[in-house]
């Protein structure tokens, strides 16, 4: 009886195993022809930011380039954790694509450092040539040996100040104000040095923060001023563009390199098109963003950004070694 039965059980096994691998053989030539990669991106802003509208760009784009094959799925509003932690997935492999602005990137590679010291970019057109050229190339590669493939840098934007005790229109309003920074040691040391509190914090805490005052102040794009409702929680507003904050779109290397040159071509194409198409959007907003910050209750002030530029200048020396003041100097002469 008990060899009869597993006699029957073998059978029946055999039986699974081959339908299994019938209907096994069926699906994977159905999948081969319709197969779907699927890129997640994470990033911290909410949907109405510049960084959600250039990456709802590129996935549509990158579906009619990939004729379907890609499938780009967004996590906006920081789901998938902070901006250190998307960069620490996509590195690792277990997060595919990111948008960061470069703020936690010197955690990484210290060359993205350069570009965190105040006022060492004052436009656009220097800030654009400087990271487009062999300068950011070289920014980019060094992520590489992180496991991650930079492809260019997108805009974030001019950071201005705002706070909920004081206007600022000089340097010595920021004196004991506690203001939340990026987890960047170039910004913490620009605050330190003008007599503030800084205090790291990751984007997606700031909010609430603000709200229950925790941190006074904080320093942002407009747009993100704008976007995240930070003017709910904030009234005054200087215009002090103290840093310029790019950032960066980034892929898992290993899986861009397990891609078919064809979907590649793809992402790459797409990349640089919503790239192009995000900066345009950006300084096309930027003009009304004042205007209608203000209709939304702030008092905006305009301080001498010669004397934050002096009171700033101590950061320089403090890191200068570390950066390198051979490519400080390149990226002042510009
Ligand atoms: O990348 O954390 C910040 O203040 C950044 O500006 C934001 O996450 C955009």
């Amino acid at each position: 009886m008990k060899r009869i039965l597993s006699l029957l059980l073998i059978v029946s096994m055999i039986f699974v195993f081959v339908g299994c691998g019938d209907k096994g053989a069926d699906s994977t030539a159905e999948k081969d022809e319709q197969k779907v990669t699927t890129i997640r991106i994470a990033y911290t802003l909410s949907p109405e930011s510049h960084y959600h509208k250039g990456l709802e760009k590129f996935k549509e784009l990158v579906a009619e380039k990939s004729n379907g094959q890609i499938d780009v799925q967004l996590f906006h509003s920081a789901q998938l954790g902070s901006e250190r932690d998307a960069v620490e997935g996509v590195s690792m492999g277990t997060l595919e694509a990111t948008l960061s602005s470069t703020g936690p990137l010197a955690n990484f590679s210290k060359k993205f450092m350069l570009f965190d010291l105040p006022f060492i970019i004052q436009d656009r057109a220097t800030a654009f040539e400087a990271l487009d050229g062999k300068l950011g190339v070289d920014m980019l590669g060094s992520l590489e040996e992180k496991g991650i493939k930079g492809f260019g840098f997108w805009e974030n934007g001019f950071r201005m100040l705002t706070n909920s005790k004081q206007p600022v229109n000089s340097p010595e309003d920021v004196k004991g104000l506690k203001i939340r920074l990026m987890e960047n040691p170039v910004h913490m040391e620009t605050f330190k040095v003008l007599g503030a509190q800084p205090v790291p914090m990751p984007f997606g805490d700031l909010f609430t923060a603000l709200q229950q005052k925790t941190v006074d102040g904080q320093e942002n794009p407009l747009v993100i001023i704008d976007t995240s409702k930070f003017y709910e929680v904030q009234n005054n507003l200087a215009i002090t563009g103290h840093f310029y904050s790019p950032a960066v779109f980034m892929m898992n290397k290993e899986f861009f390199n397990g891609l078919s040159p064809e979907l590649q071509n793809a992402i790459i194409e797409s990349e640089n098109e919503a790239r192009a198409w995000q900066r345009e959007y950006c300084v096309n907003l930027e003009n009304e963003l004042v205007e209608t910050l203000k209709s939304k209750g702030m008092e905006i002030t305009y301080p001498d950004k010669k004397a934050f530029q002096e009171a700033t200048k101590p950061v320089y020396d403090k890191f200068k070694d570390e950066i390198g003041e051979d490519l400080i100097n390149e990226l002042l002469k510009k």
